[in-house]
């Protein structure tokens, strides 16, 4: 039997989603594609998986591209590269930014091309002190994407944005964190169980407010202060009109944890 190329596992509030073609170090096929997006879309009906983790089986988080897929001499001259974007990676891209639910990413091994993208698209980044990120465009004569020249320029400036892709050389992942591209580097034996206690705890947090902040940090880059600032007094307003904020103030003026999975009613 074939192992499938996405491992989906439901967990108490949340779902570990692995890329699982470790010998090719978890690199893109369509078909990877296409069960990664279906697990996502899972995470995203399912009222019960809270926050999601992404991680990668076996010593790679991700590869990018599988380049077995873009033999010249199978591809011919002309490829259309920005087709595979806008059918893949673009909508990839997009379906973790929008969905309104936390996604940690584990990087427990190197992360290269749109496999560190990817990565960096996810709302928390712990990666594997062990794990690089590479933009490694550069070395087959492509430019930076699934977001690299956006998550690298907004976190890093333009030059070491720059000097990254140009060189395409590895970004050790106690670096990254440094520099602000990603949240933390743990010890590589930590990693899953840091992981899971996080996504534990936001699937145990107020999941609206979690999706609007979402939005609203999102949103920011692209707003002057009065229009964030406005957007910002819109989503407080729907905050304020969440079951979670009722509990989170009786729990405080109760002075007992708050209960955010409780049912209402
Ligand atoms: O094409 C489009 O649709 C446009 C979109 C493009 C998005 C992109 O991501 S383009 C960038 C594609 N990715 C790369 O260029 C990275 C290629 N890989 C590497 O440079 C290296 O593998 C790494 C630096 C990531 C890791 O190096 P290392 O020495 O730790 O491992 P390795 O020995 O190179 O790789 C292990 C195996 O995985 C190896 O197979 P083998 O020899 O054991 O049978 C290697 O060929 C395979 N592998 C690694 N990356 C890819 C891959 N096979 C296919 N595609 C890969 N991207």
């Amino acid at each position: 039997m074939t192992e499938p190329v996405v491992l989906h596992d439901r967990r108490d509030g949340y779902c570990v989603v692995t890329l699982n073609r470790p010998h090719r170090l978890n690199a893109f096929t369509e078909e990877l594609h296409l069960a990664l997006a279906a697990a996502i879309d899972s995470c995203a009906a399912d009222d019960d998986c809270r926050a999601l983790i992404i991680t990668g089986a076996g010593r790679g988080f991700c590869a990018g591209q599988d380049l077995a897929d873009r033999d010249p001499t199978l591809l011919g001259d002309s490829p259309d590269l920005g087709m595979t974007l806008e059918t893949y990676y673009n909508p990839l891209v997009l379906k973790l930014r929008n969905l309104g639910k936390p996604v940690i990413c584990a990087v427990n091994g190197v992360a290269a091309g749109a496999g560190a993208n990817i990565a960096l698209a996810c709302d928390v980044v712990l990666a594997a002190r062990s794990a690089t990120f590479i933009q490694a465009f550069s070395r087959i004569g492509l430019i930076p994407d699934a977001g690299g020249t956006w998550w690298l320029t907004q976190r890093l400036g333009e030059a070491r944005a720059k000097a990254l892709a140009l060189t395409g050389d590895p970004l050790p992942a106690e670096q990254a964190a440094e520099w602000g591209l990603i949240w933390k580097a743990v010890d590589d034996h930590a990693l899953m169980k840091e992981a899971e206690t996080l996504a534990a705890r936001l699937a145990a947090g107020p999941s609206r407010a979690y999706a609007l902040t979402k939005k609203a940090i999102q949103a920011a880059s692209r707003n002057a202060l009065e229009d964030q600032l406005a957007m910002e007094r819109e989503l407080q307003r729907e905050a304020g009109r969440s079951d979670d904020y009722k509990e989170g103030v009786a729990a405080f003026l109760e002075k007992r944890p708050a209960d955010y999975r409780r049912k209402a009613g």
